[in-house]
């Protein structure tokens, strides 16, 4: 018998007729061969194939209601869903690279070896879908049908993150049926594992997340949480940046964004940040369009630099979500239509979040079970009402600012890229690089934040995270950052590549600028992009005159911009500038491996030019001082 007729049998007996069929009209061997597998692995009782048909994606919908993964909130459409107290982000520590036997992966990469991480991976899957049904879901990342679409097959035996998985992607079922057995995807499997009462994942300790990408197959068990679980999220990122290295082309951690310049111009904008650093509020400024929060492909088509959004949805942070600064995503989440809010605070079927404008009840039911104000976890310390992690899931298509291109396959072409971290101390608001090796190496593979809650473990260390992508970066990192600098080259007009630092603070701790003042910061990057206004050379970048900024604050936020203010802000600190510079050499030394000889060059070009700032200027560098560039 062949491999395909025992993957036929199993999959005759482990569903019905009409998902057997559905399953079987796409003719791909491989992926009857992948679904049989994860059937005979992890026993479910039953099998649900979703095609595309809007019955399918709502059935999906109601079990994940009827089973209780979800609870129905007041509002129409709007459900709520918990992660357990150990599953509230990301888990580095159990999230490991499946290395075979004589292979080498990045000595940065957390990484076992294949066959022992397999054994114990799908050990810890057997029989785990016992009594529950497995979710079959085909998507595609990026549009579908399109030169950057990366098909995925999800096998998972929880319904919110098939639920999820509709908000945030494409379907694709039809999208493999019209390709056939020629359809090549990735495949994700994933179980909750043991259950609670409340169908929250009973087993923290066994939580782990296995990537094997030998087979471009990843395993995720005992998880919950959907940057763990939701296999087109941050599991399929880590596979795609190896596909884009092979085939030249770039898998970022971006937002895309449109931004509206004078006389109707529009310029799309991308992004770099790690978590809660400003993404997708950037993403989401008032009067701009958003394409996207999270996840961006870059290719070159007819030398183009051309980007689409891998996904369709927002799974955002709801912390500070509020009506003043947040309008757009706020009035999503206080229509109806379909919402998953995630880890928030429950009171009379009613969400509630820290920052969102409105008095928090003194008690109701979170992540922790039923909750009330001074409620302290096993270490005594307290609970908050909401984790700081909770989000909402909702499809881009929901919000009044998407940008009409989202589901162009053609992409968009890009005009800049920003790179934004968390620094206290070095980095100016905002400025523009000199050159895209300049800005790929000093402000992308420069970038620093501090951690933050929604990696598990502390809180508040300062760490470099590379174009904010370095959690999943697959290859070399070196060869990630040789790769961004040599795409450029193929392409006639590379986007203006930009740094911003929304969390520089003066010597008493307090933070600078105003959460509303990124919204000037675009705006002098799109004028900048068009060549509409000069800058001054810094030793750093390229810089703002007050002049423009003046303007622009009272233009964009209707505010007094003064002088004082400006020099507080871009004043170059340059002991703070060497520290990080020191910082971010030592980083590329010694955990970069094949560190392009490029980042020290350009680094050391940056030192010099900051030394020589100083002996001229002191420690302190006014832009007044700085001269307009050519
Ligand atoms: C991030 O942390 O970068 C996120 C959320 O976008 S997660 O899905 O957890 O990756
Ligand atoms: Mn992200």
């Amino acid at each position: 018998m062949t491999k395909t007729s025992n993957a036929a049998s199993v999959l005759q007996q482990a569903m019905s007729a009409d998902n057997y069929r559905k399953l079987t009209e796409l003719n791909n061997p491989a992926l009857c061969d992948f679904v049989a597998d994860a059937v005979t692995l992890c026993q479910p009782a039953d099998v649900f194939v979703c095609s595309d048909s809007s019955e399918d994606v709502a059935h999906v919908r109601s079990q994940a209601a009827a089973t209780g993964e979800e609870a129905p909130l007041a509002i129409q459409g709007h459900t709520v869903h918990f992660d357990g107290m150990q599953d509230q982000g990301r888990d580095r520590e159990v999230t490991k690279y499946l290395v075979p036997k004589g292979e080498t992966l990045s000595s940065a990469l957390n990484q076992i070896d294949r066959e022992e991480g397999l054994a114990e991976v799908r050990g810890l899957m057997a029989g785990a879908m016992k009594g529950r049904t497995l979710i079959v879901r085909l998507l595609s990342l990026g549009p579908a049908g399109s030169p950057f679409s990366v098909l995925c097959a999800q096998c998972t035996d929880s319904w919110y993150v098939a639920h999820s998985e509709d908000l945030l992607y494409r379907r694709a079922y039809e999208a493999f049926r019209s390709l056939g057995d020629k359809a090549r995807f990735f495949s994700f499997l994933h179980s909750s594992g043991k259950v609670d009462q409340n169908m929250v994942s009973a087993e923290p300790d066994k939580k782990r997340i296995y990537m094997d990408h030998t087979r471009e197959t990843i395993y995720s068990v005992n998880t919950q949480y959907a940057g763990n679980t939701v296999g087109l999220k941050k599991l399929a990122l880590r596979l795609t940046i190896r596909k884009a290295d092979r085939e030249g082309w770039l898998a970022e951690h971006m937002f895309l964004m449109g931004v509206h310049g004078p006389g109707g111009r529009k310029t799309y904008f991308a992004g770099a940040f790690p978590s809660a650093c400003g993404k997708t509020s950037t993403a989401m400024l008032p009067g701009e369009t958003i394409m996207g929060d999270d996840i961006a492909y870059f290719r070159e088509i007819d030398g183009q630099f051309r980007a689409v959004n891998a996904e369709a949805g927002i799974f955002g942070i709801i912390g500070d979500v509020n009506p003043a600064g947040d309008p757009a995503i706020f009035s999503v989440l206080s229509n109806p239509g379909e919402v998953i809010f995630s880890n928030v605070l429950i009171k009379d079927k009613k969400p509630y979040w820290p920052g969102m404008g409105q008095e928090l009840p003194e008690e109701g039911v979170n992540y922790s079970g039923p909750w009330q104000k001074g409620k302290k976890d096993d270490q005594g310390k307290p609970i908050p009402p909401a984790h700081k992690n909770a989000r909402y899931t909702v499809t881009l298509s929901a919000m009044e600012n998407v940008d009409s291109e989202l589901n162009n396959p053609g992409g968009v072409e890009v005009g800049a890229i920003v790179y934004g971290g968390r620094d206290a101390h070095a980095w100016i608001p905002v400025q523009q690089s000199f050159s895209w090796e300049h800005g790929i190496i000093a402000y992308g593979a420069s970038l620093e934040t501090e951690t933050t809650f929604a990696i598990i473990g502390q809180e508040g260390v300062n760490e470099i995270n590379l174009m904010s992508i370095q959690d999943f970066v697959s290859i070399p990192l070196g060869r990630y950052v040789r790769n961004n600098i040599e795409f450029a080259k193929k392409i006639r007009k590379p986007p203006i590549l930009f740094a911003v630092n929304y969390f520089l603070r003066d010597a008493e701790g307090k933070f600078l600028n105003g959460v509303r003042d990124k919204a000037v910061w675009i705006k002098w990057m799109e004028l900048r992009v068009h060549g509409d206004v000069d800058a001054l050379r810094g030793p750093t970048g390229l810089l703002p005159r007050y002049e423009d900024l003046q303007r622009l604050f009272s233009e964009v936020l209707n505010k007094n911009y003064s002088k004082e203010d400006y020099l507080k802000q871009f004043s170059i600190r340059v002991p703070q500038n060497l520290s990080k510079l020191q910082r971010v050499e030592q980083f590329h030394r010694t955990q970069v491996d094949d560190a392009p000889a490029a980042i020290f060059e350009v680094l050391a070009q940056q030192r010099d030019r900051l030394l020589e700032a100083q002996k001229t200027y002191g420690d302190l560098v006014s832009p007044l001082d700085l001269s307009v560039a050519e």
